[in-house]
């Protein structure tokens, strides 16, 4: 086994060996028992197998007959498309290349809001890298396919025991013809708070490396001064810049006039003068309805002169109709989202969209069989996911009573499932309206919506009304967030917070109301990442997987713990995004034959044989065949 070590180490791999060999990698010399990683994966088998996954315990489960899909066939070598623009041509051209369109221009979202919205973020790389080829080569004509940013950052590491990272670079190989999109919240990256300036350009700077063609930047309180940051390091990076406009309220509505017609305009003028290549209309909640949209649309082609690119969610119902309103208006680009990805908290259906402008002269111009076939695959990949199904069972006019973000809704029904609170789910969607009256009617989108959802749970668990927590006499705990967010830390909305919910909540600690990137101090990188190696080295007793690259560094400059949490697992378990989704979640069943690919051409062949008593040290064997081998590997029974 030590031989075998030594010849991989990259340092041999690399024709770098010298004498010094041995005083420089230490590491290979201690004679420690150092499992290979074919064990690690088996012993992930094993325990799931055992014990079952902790996030699918009590949920529903895929029926047997689900079987991992087979992705579409490939028509074509992959035609030219905007990716090839943006490298010949620049940014610019690419908005350019936009407003001269007549037909609409689509972006995919599945491989992110889609399951951010429907399955709780829970989609693994594996499933969408399957597909990715298929993107390529039968619908070139796409304007991108986002699949990066938002949620998904945080639970690839979290929950998924992947990299996501990792991630975007498989999907950006597969994809060399199309634009990759992520959404990115400006200041606060791609986390809940903000983050020091130098945190937001190294980032920026290394998505674009990795493979992010298009950045979405949003501000959670719509303050163009906390975007500039992030907006700046887009355009220094030579991608696309669309800095955007989160849309809330009702501008038909002489009711809702903080956010009027004049407030988006204004808006948009700011981010044309910060920069922006193309304008995004970020409508998070889906409240926008179809003769507001129209308006919007004609004000904002009017009187800015960038690209507009739309995205909404279909919780109502009818978010469709608000898309061909926008058509109509000239809107430029449109998201939607594969049909079996669509509809509810999630995009309007992208297949509908392209067959109801067909022989208009909107025509996308994209190929139906294509889409369907597309469609078909997601079908299969949403069955494996039926534990995080937990979205709407039907359109629901409620959106414009909470204003819950579709890619929060799930998350947040999650939430007040652990709290006991899912039967309660009109009471918190009545919170959640009374919390926002409370902030002062503010823009709900990651992370000022997390805090809004805080806030609203808190007082459903609680029995807390409006009134008692703006009570002066009243003593309340508030969350954290709601602590931080009163603070200043995520920045101004319009016109403020309101001054005595602030005092309450601050207890006499003044406020700021500066840009919170403006009093925090640059993070020194390069002693960050020795620190880290000197903590991953010193928590790895076999001496090994302590490198850290720069996506590594950027990974947990936005999360910390979670990040340090996922390299421990990982030393544990290994490459286990390579596993099969039903087996990642819900282990193998005696007889049972999988295959894991956990390095291009070179693929385990794994079949469980059967899972023995527990003995009384409390732990089970469980007897696969490796590649033909014999293998048992004991782990603890936990449940
Ligand atoms: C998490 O929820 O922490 C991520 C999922 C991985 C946890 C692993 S799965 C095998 C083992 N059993 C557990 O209960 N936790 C770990
Ligand atoms: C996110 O920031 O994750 C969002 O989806 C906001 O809509
Ligand atoms: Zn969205």
């Amino acid at each position: 086994e030590f031989v075998i070590n030594l010849l991989k180490h990259p340092t041999f791999l690399n024709n770098t060996y010298t004498t010094k060999f041995i005083d420089t990698t230490p590491e290979l010399f201690q004679f420690k028992k150092r499992r290979d990683r074919a064990t690690k994966i088996l012993t992930y088998i094993a325990d799931i197998t055992v014990n079952g996954h902790p996030e699918t315990a009590g949920r529903p489960r895929p029926a047997a007959v689900v079987k991992a899909p087979r992705p579409p066939a490939l028509r074509a070598e992959p035609a030219m498309g905007t990716r090839n623009l943006l490298e010949q041509k620049g940014p610019t051209a690419v908005a350019d290349w936009m407003r001269a369109q007549t037909k609409v221009l689509i972006t995919d979202t599945t491989m992110r809001d889609g399951h951010q919205s429907l399955l709780a973020t829970r989609m693994r790389s594996i499933d969408m890298i399957k597909v990715a080829p298929a993107y390529a080569a039968n619908l070139p004509q796409l304007f991108s396919v986002e699949c990066w940013g938002g949620a998904t950052f945080d639970v690839a590491y979290r929950f998924l025991q992947e990299c996501p990272w990792q991630r975007l670079r498989d999907l950006r190989a597969a994809m060399p013809n199309l634009m990759t999109q992520m959404l990115l919240r400006a200041s606060n990256g791609v986390g809940y708070t903000n983050y020091p300036d130098n945190v937001v350009q190294a980032f920026v700077k290394q998505a674009a490396i990795t493979g992010v063609d298009v950045f979405r930047v949003f501000d959670s309180l719509n303050w163009v001064e906390n975007m500039r940051v992030a907006m700046d390091a887009v355009v220094e990076a030579g991608k696309v810049c669309e800095g955007t406009i989160c849309y809330t309220g009702d501008i038909l509505d002489p009711n809702r006039a903080k956010y009027d017609l004049k407030y988006y305009v204004a808006m948009a003028r700011q981010l044309e003068a910060a920069g922006a290549h193309v304008l995004g209309l970020k409508d998070m909640a889906g409240l926008l309805k179809p003769a507001a949209a129209r308006r919007l649309v004609k004000a904002l082609k009017d009187e800015v002169g960038l690209p507009i690119h739309f995205h909404t969610h279909d919780t109502s119902g009818i978010a469709g109709a608000t898309i061909l309103a926008a058509c109509d208006a000239g809107v430029d680009a449109v998201d939607a989202a594969m049909d079996a990805f669509s509809g509810g908290t999630s995009q309007p259906c992208l297949g509908s969209i392209v067959e109801a402008l067909r022989n208009t002269d909107r025509d996308t111009g994209l190929d139906i069989g294509a889409i369907r076939e597309i469609s078909n695959y997601w079908e299969g990949v949403r069955a494996q996911y039926a534990a995080f199904e937990s979205g709407l069972p039907a359109p629901a006019s409620e959106v414009w009573l909470h204003e819950m973000p579709g890619g929060q809704f799930t998350n947040l029904k999650a939430q007040a499932r652990s709290l006991g609170l899912e039967d309660r789910w009109h009471e918190v969607a009545q919170a959640y309206a009374d919390a926002n009256a409370m902030f002062g009617d503010i823009v709900k989108v990651t992370p000022s919506s997390k805090v809004v959802g805080d806030m609203a749970l808190m007082m459903v668990a609680q029995g807390l009304t409006r009134a008692q927590v703006e009570d002066p006499a009243s003593e309340v705990a508030f969350p954290d967030s709601v602590v931080d967010m009163m603070k200043g830390n995520l920045g101004q909305p319009p016109g403020g917070w309101p001054e005595a919910l602030q005092r309450k909540v601050l207890k006499g600690e003044a406020p700021f109301t500066d840009r919170p990137g403006s009093h925090m101090a640059p993070v020194d990188l390069e002693d960050v990442r020795a620190r880290l190696i000197r903590d991953l080295t010193r928590a790895d007793e076999e001496g090994e997987d302590s490198a850290v690259d720069d996506e590594d560094l950027n990974g947990y400059l936005m999360y910390p713990k979670v990040f340090t949490d996922y390299r421990a697992r990982h030393r544990m378990y290994g490459p286990v995004r390579t596993l099969p989704t039903r087996t990642f979640f819900y282990g193998m069943e005696p007889g049972e034959e999988i295959t894991a690919e956990i390095d291009p051409g070179k693929t385990l062949e794994v079949r469980l044989q059967t899972v023995g008593e527990t003995n009384e040290d409390g732990d089970v064997k469980v007897f696969f065949e490796l590649n033909g081998q014999p293998r048992v590997i004991r782990v603890p029974n936990r449940a």
